[in-house]
């Protein structure tokens, strides 16, 4: 009976030395980086030659906080290699993006094009006992299809199934700009397709991971990740909600969350210009595409925080008209405080609306040199000194660090309209 279970299990201790990341990007560079320098070979494996390049040469085309430093060390050890197409391995880790289609009716169904794709291209590749891992944040469902393509590929080709592929959702939970530190102190979930896998899986990420794996199927995995994001989006519309009804009444909503939030059993979050980045204000949409009819208070939540950029651009637009000559600064591109990253930034949306609007505006983001395209030839990106000097109305879009030295008397003589509380 011990060969036999042996046998059944044999899957279980086969070696995980060599892996393949398909998906070089925020999630997918980290993880191939520091696999790498814990010694497994890994093939990264990105559909862009530019990046595969870039990799190969020990240097990255994102920015994160010493991304940089271990992906050289990763390229110099010789255990990181960048392709443009897989090759064979022992675990497969899907990290490629899962964007979203918007409808008509302004919900968003999510586009899983690039995950089809990427499972399809390792079906000349995959061999007996392979683990394949999706973590890329999908819907419910998803790990499920990733079999079926995966198989479907296989007999379209006319390969033989090999036996024993484990497959599991190991979700990424890191925090642009802090990713490096929470890769490895951040709990995890395993959440195979099989017992068999989510075990297989943790015994994957135990190579860097510090913290807790906690086992589970693969559909509460999935479910799991989109609930974290979805719980931040409606509470942070919570914020963004009160901070309307707060401009109605006159009431400073700072002052107000401050002391609500003395009361132990509450915690309310910051409200802000809107929800950007990659994730939160798109993960609730999985759910509500999933579950229409049950997901009222999550679909809700999304409207409010896509609301709040029109409602500060109708803010900034009040004070210019106060002005004969209004010369707007908008401080602050990126989505959050402290990063560069301007994707899915309600900061640029609104200094595109004010721009759109017909008003002369400057912006202010000291992390980067140039403009989005969306802002190209609208704005003028200058130094925070030009700006304070030439607008009469500013508006305070992102807390970043570099701009903690303002204080209400910096506006002394301008309408400031501070999204972030930041300006005392
Ligand atoms: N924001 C507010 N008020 C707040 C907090 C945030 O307006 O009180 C805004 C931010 O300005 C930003 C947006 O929300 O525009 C999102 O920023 P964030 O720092 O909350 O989150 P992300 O998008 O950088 O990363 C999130 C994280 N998820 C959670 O905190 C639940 C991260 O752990 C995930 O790994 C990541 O999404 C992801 O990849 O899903």
């Amino acid at each position: 009976p011990l060969v036999h279970s042996y046998a059944k299990h044999a899957h279980l201790f086969l070696s995980m030395n060599d892996l393949c990341v398909l998906g070089l990007g925020y999630i997918g560079l980290p993880t191939a980086s520091i696999f790498a320098t814990k010694g497994k070979r890994v093939l990264g494996v990105d559909i862009s030659p530019t990046v595969v390049e870039t990799i190969n040469s020990g240097k990255i085309h994102i920015q994160e906080p010493d991304l940089d430093v271990l992906v050289r060390a990763a390229v110099q050890s010789g255990n990181l290699r960048a392709a443009t197409v897989p090759a064979s391995a022992e675990v497969f880790i899907l990290a490629v993006p899962t964007p979203f289609d918007v409808q008509p009716d302004g919900s968003r169904l999510p586009d899983l094009s690039y995950v089809e794709a990427a499972t399809r291209s390792l079906a000349p590749h995959v061999r007996a006992g392979n683990l394949v891992i999706l973590e890329s944040t999908s819907p419910v469902g998803t790990t499920e299809k990733v079999k079926a393509w995966l198989e479907a590929e296989l007999a379209r080709c006319g390969l033989v199934l090999p036996p024993d592929i484990l497959y599991a959702h190991c979700p990424e939970r890191i925090l642009p700009g802090q990713m490096l530190k929470e890769l490895v102190s951040n709990d995890r979930i395993a959440g195979g397709l099989t017992p068999a896998a989510s075990v297989r899986a943790k015994a994957l990420y135990e190579t860097f991971c510090t913290a807790q794996i906690f086992l589970t199927d693969a559909r509460t995995a999935e479910l799991a990740k989109l609930t974290e994001n979805a719980f931040r989006d409606v509470n942070i519309a919570f914020a963004n909600e009160l901070s309307l009804i707060c401009d109605r009444l006159k009431i400073d909503v700072w002052e107000l969350i401050r002391l609500a939030n003395r009361h132990p059993r509450v915690k309310i979050l910051q409200p802000g210009p809107g929800v950007g980045g990659h994730c939160i204000a798109v993960d609730p949409w999985f759910i509500v595409a999933a579950a229409p009819a049950e997901a009222r208070l999550m679909r809700t939540a999304r409207e409010v925080n896509d609301h709040k950029p029109h409602h500060v651009v109708a803010q900034v637009r009040a004070a210019a008209a106060q002005h004969a000559e209004p010369v707007v600064a908008c401080l602050g591109l990126a989505f959050k405080a402290n990063v560069d990253d301007l994707r899915e930034s309600p900061a640029v949306e609104i200094t595109a609306a004010l721009a759109a609007a017909g008003l002369p505006v400057l912006a202010v983001e000291p992390h980067v040199r140039t403009l989005p395209p969306s802002l190209v030839g609208k704005a003028k990106l200058v130094s925070l000194e030009e700006a304070m000097a030439a607008a009469n109305v500013i508006v305070l879009l992102v807390d970043h660090r570099a701009f903690g030295s303002l204080t209400l008397a910096s506006f002394a003589g301008k309408a400031l309209i501070d999204t972030r509380g930041q300006i005392r």
